[in-house]
């Protein structure tokens, strides 16, 4: 049985974390049996999550399940795409998880903490719950200035941010996925993404303008729709 470890779902979303929720998308796609599994970072193999349990198997990185599912249980996500296809859904895939994703990270864990203090660690309690924080607070903040992109002011990363979106908006257009009727990898990411600015119950700059692009919107609705039954 496969078992995919993921934050667990908040903000009436699946999950918060865009790359849990990419995996799961994966997965829901490929129609294999699979159970869903809360599980810590700390004890993920390379420190984050999602992971994947095939028997004694435990796979760290979206990227590497993909890769798993194609080669261990025939499941190609990208079957029918050409290279060239592939060459820019690789281009796409990058820019959302290298650039947009420490854009997320700011918006959440930087620039607005009282919200996301709550959210993700409200289950603890509360004499622990700011020093836990302050430790997350403190290595996110290290990890976006190791990437560069923490070293911006606030409305710089906000333009960058937003160029990203609206390159997407266009790209996708009316779809109804990325490359036309039927769901690729790189819809999976995309789903994984938006969902946790389009969908999610956050309300900041970032959100705003991704819900501005009626493509964007739709995109969401239309992938729960079709992957995941509504
Ligand atoms: N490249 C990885 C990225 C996974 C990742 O960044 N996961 C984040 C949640 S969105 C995480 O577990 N962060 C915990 C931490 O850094 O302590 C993938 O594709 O799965």
């Amino acid at each position: 049985m496969l078992v995919l470890e993921t934050f667990p779902p908040a903000l009436g979303i699946l999950s918060p974390s865009q790359f849990c929720l990419k995996a799961d998308a994966l997965l829901t796609l490929s129609g294999l049996p699979f159970a869903r599994e809360t599980a810590l970072p700390q004890k993920a193999p390379l420190g984050k999550l999602p992971v994947l349990r095939d028997g004694a198997e435990r796979l760290a990185d979206s990227v590497r399940i993909e890769r798993h599912l194609r080669l261990a249980h025939g499941f190609d996500a990208d079957a029918g795409l050409d290279a060239r296809a592939r060459g820019e859904a690789q281009a796409y895939r990058c820019m959302l998880e290298e650039h947009l994703y420490f854009i997320m990270h700011h918006t959440r864990w930087i620039a607005r903490p009282e919200i996301t203090r709550e959210v993700f660690l409200g289950r603890l309690p509360e004499a622990v719950r700011e020093a836990a924080f302050a430790q997350i607070q403190a290595k996110m903040a290290r990890d976006l200035e190791g990437q560069g992109l923490g070293r911006h002011a606030e409305e710089d990363l906000l333009a960058f941010g937003r160029a990203d979106l609206e390159a997407l908006a266009l790209r996708l257009g009316e779809g109804p996925f990325f490359f036309g009727e039927t769901p690729h990898s790189i819809d999976t990411t995309l789903f994984g993404f938006l969902e946790n600015l389009v969908t999610i119950a956050l309300d900041g700059p970032l959100e705003a303008a991704a819900r501005a692009h009626p493509e964007l919107v739709a995109f969401c609705a239309r992938f729960r729709e079709r992957v995941y039954g509504g």
